[in-house]
């Protein structure tokens, strides 16, 4: 959780001087959720993303210098410089990707579940996206398709309350839980706090056992909350969308401080040096991006599909 925070709020710190110019959406403040599942996952598990992809990079060990530099648009970036924030990728670790098109990985994801069946590996297929991607239609196909085959593919649902400037109120009825209505397609689901790593430890590490017991794909819906602008480096509290007194609720259930405050109580653990420890990393990756070149105009056609 500390090194996507730390290394999210590097990116805020410096996006003004201009030289990372592709869009950002940070996960500051929803970083419990993707450290928390990723922690139960194996280096050969899939994971797969949305356009809010580092946390979920990060989490699932992606390679931190070509994630600043795919940011930087250079030549040493994960996708070549070409992609940028949202397109995201490191196979070496089994980050299978992530695209800008709300919902789109999520049948990728399914693929990806057939794909090990199919092979009948021992691997499980994870995808995680937004509230507001359960409102596309591919959702709802994926899922039943994963049922169907009865596919190792674990559904985390990051339920942050908002689809950019809309509330969940002005989208879906109110009193309709989403985790209720996708139970309603056969398969089992649970609702938890994604503020608390270790209540997400737990509820994932449940459902990778019945994934891998044969009971099937798995959904899981994690409330949690963004702290910035749904695009960028700032806070936008002023602009009307959300209420300031629901953001100061949201920011006292820290993920990264309620965890610390555990960690205390269980051992003196040095937190400043760890944090440090992982600063110097981040620092180094921005002169890894900052030193490196940008893609030859040649490359522009390269590495399409066609
Ligand atoms: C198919 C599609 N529709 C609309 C958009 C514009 N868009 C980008 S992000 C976003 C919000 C998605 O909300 P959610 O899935 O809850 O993710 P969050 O941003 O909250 O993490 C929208 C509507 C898009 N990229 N793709
Ligand atoms: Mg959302």
């Amino acid at each position: 959780m500390l090194k996507i925070r730390l290394t999210e709020e590097t990116i805020a710190k410096k996006y003004s001087e201009e030289k990372m110019r592709c869009p950002t959406h940070l996960s500051i403040g929803q970083e419990g959720v993707a450290a928390g599942v990723c922690s139960v996952l194996n280096n050969n598990d899939f994971v797969l993303s949305t356009h809010r992809s580092h946390a979920h990079y990060l989490a699932k060990d992606g390679n931190l210098n070509k994630m600043i530099a795919e940011i930087y648009g250079k030549s040493t970036g994960c996708s070549s410089g070409k992609g940028g924030s949202m397109h995201l990728i490191d196979t070496s670790v089994g980050f299978m990707g992530s695209t800008a098109i709300v919902g789109n990985t999520i049948p990728l994801g399914v693929g990806l579940g057939l794909s090990i069946q199919l092979k009948n590996e021992n691997n499980i297929s994870c995808v995680f996206f937004g509230d507001g991607s359960v409102e596309e239609g591919v959702f709802y196909e994926s899922i039943n398709f994963a049922v169907l085959k009865n596919l190792p593919v674990l559904f985390i649902c990051e339920d942050n309350l908002y689809s950019v400037y809309s509330p969940l109120n002005v989208r879906q009825p109110e009193d309709r839980a989403i985790h209720q209505m996708v139970s309603a397609q056969g398969i089992e689901t649970e609702y938890a706090n994604g503020n608390d790593i270790s209540e997400v430890h737990h509820i994932t590490s449940n459902s990778v056992d019945k994934i891998k017991n044969g009971s099937g794909p798995q959904f899981l819906q994690f409330s949690t909350y963004r702290w910035r602008e749904h695009c960028g480096p700032n806070y936008d509290n002023d602009i009307g969308y959300r209420s300031e007194e629901e953001f100061e609720l949201w920011k006292s259930k820290d993920p990264i401080k309620h965890c610390e405050e555990q960690l205390l109580k269980i051992d003196n653990i040095k937190i400043l040096e760890i944090k440090n420890e992982i600063q110097d990393k981040i620092d180094k990756a921005f002169v890894f991006a900052e030193n490196s070149s940008f893609p030859d105009p040649s490359e522009v056609s390269t590495q399409l599909f066609k």
